[in-house]
């Protein structure tokens, strides 16, 4: 028989659990977020639950009932956290679990408790979506790598490791010719490895990029549309979308791209069904009137660089100019290294004029 003290006990340490979480998550919203109406609304929801032990018979009985020291689960630790999405995420987590909890043991004192701390809780799933909505990674594209399709697997380890060592900010892996079981292998080895400050996408195939825990897809023209492939991967992940004219451009960003990838900017022998090279031109219309950042792909190399970041590119992705080279260490911080000089020259001419 559950005793009592036992379900105060209970109840103590989720009400503590809870509005802990919750204050957690106000902070992340308040200093990280920066929004003041989420803030009160955490606030607020914190006093709430905090005040329903006005109500609750023998709550005296829940301080006197407190035993951390004898609690048996205070060994078991905590997940290591990987940045301020991870901590959101795992404080929902122990919010929610402790709402239920009061939930389900809180109607053992006080019955009305089981339908209050429902409402709580699915509260607590809208803030959670919304927050979620607002906050997806922002994603330095800067230098966006593409793994060679169909490399052995060592291989791509090992390249793959030289090249976050060289400095890239964001991977692709794309593969052709890979089976469903050996794609998403492939795919989980790489994002277990990436370090946060490196974005991970998967090419082409939504189910393996979920699967794997990538944080987004990059999709061509010919894949799952745009607006089906947002409904299966939510608000909180990135998908890009590859483009060969400013309507393409345009299209994708009305319909919730995160970015656009535009080329080939230049010929390439590696995509042979792509289309003609597009130029650098198209990079310089395509910013003038869309607003998500904009990759460059295709043929981009040191020689090249310059013209395609004078045409305003956000970004450069490349598969060759990283994976094809003997040295993909070095290739990698050559390129970063050009990318860096130049965005840092063009800022001080911007501020000089
Ligand atoms: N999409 C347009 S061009 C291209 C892709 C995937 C290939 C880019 O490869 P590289 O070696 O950087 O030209
Ligand atoms: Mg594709």
């Amino acid at each position: 028989m559950l005793s009592q003290d036992k379900v105060y006990r209970i109840i103590d340490a989720n009400l503590n659990r809870a509005a802990e979480g919750l204050r957690v998550l106000e902070e992340a919203v308040r200093f990280y977020m920066d929004r003041e109406d989420l803030t009160r609304e955490f606030k607020q929801l914190r006093h709430l639950l905090l005040s329903q032990v006005r109500d609750l018979p023998g709550k005296e009985k829940l301080i006197v009932s407190r035993s951390s020291l004898e609690d048996v689960g205070k060994k078991l630790k905590d997940e290591p956290r990987k940045g301020i999405q991870d901590i959101i995420d795992a404080n929902f987590r122990r919010v929610e679990e402790a709402q239920r909890c009061l939930e389900e043991y809180g109607k053992l004192i006080l019955p009305s408790w089981g339908e209050k701390f429902r409402q709580f809780r699915f509260q607590t799933y809208e803030l959670e979506k919304r927050i979620k909505t607002k906050l997806k990674k922002i994603v330095d594209y800067t230098l966006y790598a593409i793994t060679e399709s169909s490399l052995p697997e060592k291989e791509l380890i090992f390249k793959v490791q030289r090249a976050i060592k060289g400095g890239i900010t964001v991977l692709q892996l794309r593969e052709k010719n890979s089976s469903t079981r050996d794609f998403l292998n492939r795919a989980t080895k790489l994002k277990n490895m990436l370090p946060h400050n490196v974005t991970f996408i998967v090419n082409d195939r939504i189910d393996i990029a979920l699967a794997c825990g990538a944080e987004g897809v990059h999709l061509g023209q010919k894949d799952m549309p745009l607006r089906l492939a947002r409904r299966i991967m939510g608000e909180d992940k990135i998908i890009g979308i590859s483009t060969h004219s400013l309507e393409e451009a345009k299209k994708a960003e009305k319909e919730g791209a995160d970015y656009i990838g535009v080329g080939p900017i230049f010929p390439t022998p590696t995509k042979t069904d792509a289309p003609g090279p597009v130029g650098c031109e198209i990079i310089s219309q395509i910013k003038k009137e869309v607003k998500i950042p904009v990759v460059a792909i295709g043929g981009i190399s040191p020689h090249n660089l310059r013209e395609v970041l004078e045409a305003g590119a956000d970004g450069i992705a490349s598969i060759s100019a990283i994976f094809v080279q003997k040295d993909v260490l070095k290739a990698t911080e050559n390129l970063i290294r050009m990318i860096r000089k130049f965005k840092e020259e063009n800022a001080n001419s911007r501020n000089e004029e």
